[in-house]
């Protein structure tokens, strides 16, 4: 018999990739997501398992899709990783951000309560509930969210330990960190340097704009971080894990390391926060930064993570660096090349 995992969030970055990894597996894996996520299916195709995945309409804003769904399949795992994502969104969305990323797990917890307590849960917590906590951060760290989203997250977040606790339900939370890919949705910081800039030296475009580029994230590899997913599931005792590279860079040095791939040779010229990056072959400005519509009314300034539990207990580690992961991203941004992400 196949084991049975249900992915809410599956037509996403990390949806893609976990849904790979467990149909490796020889699970039987169920994607959960509205129809308008779908779309072309561009990320099931480009791993070309699009074919192998079974599709099933769900909204985490529908309690009656999340009943029947799981009283239709009876999971043995359930990984939410469906949420509103991005974080400056949540700034003009803050009630929509939190009916779905925070309620949107209340909703899932009290049906698995109620009618299949021995489905195994993940959720997908984020490291934005550090927020304005600028020491390097693990499971015991003070959380401080700063935009609706980490605050929606931390919701949800305390409603698994919560349900977890009130009801013995298996359920486990990843304090991810950043994690990226040729994969992430093209509003993440990361994808944007690596498309826009591949597009300028291609040509096809001669100046990008960029908001605060002196945040600093600790940034890993998607496809890695999603086998942790997995792990915790497996594990004798449910639990809560941060999960990251335990190195934090600024976007201003992941634009720099995009720029060595592509041999761009270039200068920031800086003047108070504004920051302008010329190319030196033309002399002309391709990065603008501080741009207005980029900026967040509150900012996280600094994440890293302390992944001494992760490493000790889940025996895990991450394998690809920042410098690895520019490549990996900058590859694809050039060639489209589809194999081997
Ligand atoms: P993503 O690519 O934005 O995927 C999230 C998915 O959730 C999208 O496909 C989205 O589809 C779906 N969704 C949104 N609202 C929904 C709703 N009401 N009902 C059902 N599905 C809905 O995000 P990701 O990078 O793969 O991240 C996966 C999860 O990890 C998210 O919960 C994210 O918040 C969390 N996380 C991510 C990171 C990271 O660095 N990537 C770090 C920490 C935590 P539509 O909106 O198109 O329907
Ligand atoms: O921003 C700065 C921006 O949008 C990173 C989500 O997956 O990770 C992600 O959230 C940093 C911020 O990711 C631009 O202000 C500068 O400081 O790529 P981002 P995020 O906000 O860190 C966490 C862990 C999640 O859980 C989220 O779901 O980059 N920045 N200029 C910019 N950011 C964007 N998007 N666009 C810019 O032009």
């Amino acid at each position: 018999m196949k084991k049975i995992a249900i992915i809410t969030g599956s037509s996403g970055q990390d949806g893609t990739y976990l849904s790979e990894f467990l149909l490796k597996k020889n699970y039987k894996v169920i994607c959960a997501d509205r129809r308008s996520a779908r779309g072309n299916n561009w990320r099931h195709k480009i791993l070309k398992i699009d074919k192998k995945l079974v599709y099933e309409d769900f909204d985490l804003t529908d309690t009656e899709s999340i009943f029947r769904l799981i009283k239709k399949y009876k999971p043995d795992e359930f990984y939410n990783l469906a949420a509103q994502s991005f974080v400056k969104a949540s700034f003009e969305v803050p009630i929509s951000t939190a009916d779905i990323t925070a309620i949107g797990v209340l909703r899932i917890l009290e049906v698995l309560r109620t009618i299949s307590r021995n489905t195994r849960f993940y959720q997908a917590s984020s490291s934005e509930m550090f927020g304005k906590n600028y020491k390097i951060q693990n499971e015991s760290s003070l959380f401080y969210p700063r935009s609706p989203y980490a605050v929606s997250k931390l919701f949800a977040h305390n409603i698994t330990i919560n349900y977890r606790e009130s009801y013995n339900l298996f359920a486990c939370s990843g304090i991810l960190f950043n994690h990226e890919s040729p994969l992430r949705g093209e509003e993440f910081v990361t994808k944007k340097i690596t498309k826009q800039l591949c597009e300028i030296v291609k040509g096809k475009r001669k100046k990008m704009y960029l908001g605060n580029i002196f945040a600093k994230r600790d940034w890993g590899y998607a496809k890695e971080y999603v086998e942790i997913m997995w792990k915790m599931l497996q594990q004798k005792k449910p639990d809560d894990y941060v999960v990251g590279t335990g190195k934090t860079s600024t976007v201003k040095e992941f634009v720099n390391l995009t720029c060595s791939e592509l041999k761009l040779k270039t200068k920031w010229l800086i003047k108070k926060n504004k920051a302008q990056l010329i190319n030196l072959e033309n002399k002309k400005v391709i990065i603008e930064s501080n741009d207005t519509k980029h900026l967040r009314p509150s900012e996280v300034d600094f994440l890293k993570a302390d992944i001494s539990k992760v490493k000790q207990k889940l025996k895990w580690k991450p394998k690809t660096d920042i410098k690895k992961l520019v490549k990996i991203m900058v590859k694809f941004d050039l060639d489209k090349k589809l194999n081997n992400f």
